[in-house]
């Protein structure tokens, strides 16, 4: 799947659309989602035009990729939920739930989250 610069996470990097910005530097920005499944839910997304985990692994350096998953647990971590836990979720594709194209990490905290996968 190729990229598509019109979805709604690349006109956040862009400014175009509003954020609640928990952190940014030069390769992440992390964001409150605007639909909060959790009392804390924070997106975590790399700068670069990524579509998922699947092109973000395969296709980013190795050492973007490390510090990319540093950065989600120090997010978490500044967030103030290592303590009592957190879930981080990466949706893929059509059968993971993956809404927008841009690949991202869910930090998901602040109430006992349940089991792994709602049964349907
Ligand atoms: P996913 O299903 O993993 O692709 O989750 C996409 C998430 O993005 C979903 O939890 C809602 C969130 N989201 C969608 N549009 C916006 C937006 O414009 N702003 C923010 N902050 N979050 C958004």
């Amino acid at each position: 799947m190729s990229y598509d610069r019109d979805n709604i996470f690349a006109k956040i990097l862009r400014g175009e659309i509003p954020n609640d910005t928990v952190y940014e530097d030069d390769e992440v920005l992390a964001f409150r989602d605007i639909s909060p499944q959790a009392p804390v839910h924070v997106l975590v997304i790399p700068k670069g035009e990524y579509v998922s985990l699947d092109d973000f692994t395969r296709d980013a350096p190795a050492e973007v990729v490390g510090r990319f998953f540093e950065k989600v647990s120090a997010i978490a971590r500044q967030l103030g939920v290592d303590g009592d836990g957190y879930r981080a979720i990466a949706n893929i594709g059509q059968n993971g739930g993956q809404l927008v194209p841009h690949f991202h990490v869910h930090i998901c905290a602040g109430r006992p989250l349940g089991r792994m996968i709602a049964r349907e």
